[in-house]
């Protein structure tokens, strides 16, 4: 390991927390510490967000749905997520992080890249720094561990932060990085989920090596243009994608304050919907994505509260906005009043061309598919000639009487 600490080419590092709810329900409650321990709703529509390394045995993961999580792992302890204490620990770790560079991008609440190519003169190479971070982690959320990626670039150090966990350590030579990649299964790529995993199969690519020996010509057949010509870049060690922390632009915001008070029934949803769309234009106009979505909500009687969520992964699309708007208006404390105001707005923004989380060349999300209706509706409004198109749900009902 001492030789890499003087090789100023690993400059990234990916750090990720280890079964992040899970650990810290352990955390909170010692007694959990050994168990299976699942976390999520077990009843029928539920689905897993986690599991702890004892339930992944049984073969419990996320997104799973509970029914069958429940049949692998009859004896699981299930536990309720609670978002408010996972974002108290994030901002824990996300601050650890900050303590050895101010080049952190969070991808999501427990994990983050880090540019550390400033900071060695201060606190000496890759590795002591990723040391350092495995030290400081446990020492601040009170005994959390966290895996990290050391690499030349993002997606080697996502794909490395993964192979040790728990409190793994995994550094990619830089002289080494093909030998490294070539043996590994495609779906440990960075963004191939299982639909492109289908197609890389079908066609007879398994692992890393193959996808980079069959060509670009066969990828972008198979996978489109751009994710053909990415992954093929991928497989290649390759990737220019630099380390992006938070946009100049702090938030995007619309608000409107209703003639007569209204009720959070349907009068309260429209102005939502359109707001969504209109956050949403923004963000697409200039190219950013936001992590946090506000509502303002100012009651009859002025009395003003905001409410906020911080999503997983960043977004874009107004259906996402409009859901998480609704959510947050459930949870507004309106006492009966009637509203007199309502703000809608999108902070936490970062540049739109950063990779997501998941599912990087997958279109099977319904955000992705949001986005692809919305980009016609953009293309549509560009379009001179012909009459932009709208979203059906946004279209009044012609008057009864008319
Ligand atoms: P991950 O980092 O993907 O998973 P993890 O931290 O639980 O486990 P690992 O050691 O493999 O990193 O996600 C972080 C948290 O995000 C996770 O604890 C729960 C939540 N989550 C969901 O709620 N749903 C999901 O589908 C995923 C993937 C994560
Ligand atoms: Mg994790």
């Amino acid at each position: 390991m001492d030789r890499f600490d003087s090789d100023t080419r690993l400059c990234l590092i990916h750090a990720d927390m280890d079964a992040f709810f899970a650990a810290v329900e352990v955390l909170d409650n010692p007694s959990l510490a050994g168990q299976p321990l699942i976390i999520g709703h077990p009843g029928r529509r539920g689905v897993v967000a986690t599991a702890s390394y004892e339930a992944r045995k049984f073969g419990v993961h996320s997104a799973m749905p509970s029914v069958e999580a429940v049949r692998l792992c009859p004896t699981g302890v299930w536990r309720a997520p609670r978002a408010s204490r996972y974002q108290e620990v994030s901002r824990q770790v996300m601050g650890v992080f900050g303590e050895f560079t101010p080049q952190v991008e969070p991808l999501s609440v427990d994990e983050a890249f880090l540019d550390i190519g400033a900071s060695f003169r201060l606190f000496g190479g890759a590795i002591s720094i990723a040391q350092k971070i495995r030290e400081r982690v446990p020492e601040v959320t009170g005994g959390l561990t966290v895996s990290i990626g050391v690499a030349s670039n993002k997606f080697l150090a996502k794909v490395a932060s993964d192979l040790e966990k728990p409190n793994g350590l995994t550094v990619v030579d830089p002289d080494r990085i093909q030998q490294w990649l070539d043996p590994m299964a495609v779906e440990k790529i960075w963004g191939v989920g299982p639909k492109t995993r289908e197609v890389l199969h079908g066609i007879g690519l398994r692992q890393v090596g193959h996808i980079r020996e069959a060509g670009v010509d066969l990828l972008v057949r198979h996978l489109g243009e751009s994710s053909g010509r990415h992954l093929w870049q991928l497989a290649h060690g390759e990737d220019e994608r630099t380390v992006e922390t938070e946009h100049e632009v702090q938030s995007i915001s619309t608000e409107n304050t209703f003639t007569t008070d209204v009720t959070p029934g349907q009068e309260a949803k429209k102005f939502l919907r359109r707001a969504a769309e209109e956050v949403s234009r923004s963000l697409r106009d200039q190219q950013l994505r936001a992590r946090t979505v506000r509502l303002k909500v100012r009651t009859g009687s002025f009395r003003t509260m905001t409410r906020s969520q911080t999503l997983e992964t960043p977004i874009q699309d107004a259906g996402t906005l409009f859901k998480v708007s609704i959510e947050l208006l459930a949870e507004a404390d309106l006492q009966e009043e009637g509203i007199r105001l309502l703000g809608l707005g999108a902070g936490n923004l970062i540049d739109a061309s950063n990779p997501r989380q998941q599912g990087l060349f997958d279109d099977i999300s319904g955000t992705l598919r949001d986005e692809k209706v919305t980009r016609l509706l953009d293309e549509s409004r560009k379009t001179p000639g012909i009459i932009p198109l709208q979203r059906g749900c946004l279209i009044e009902p012609p008057d009864q009487d008319s």
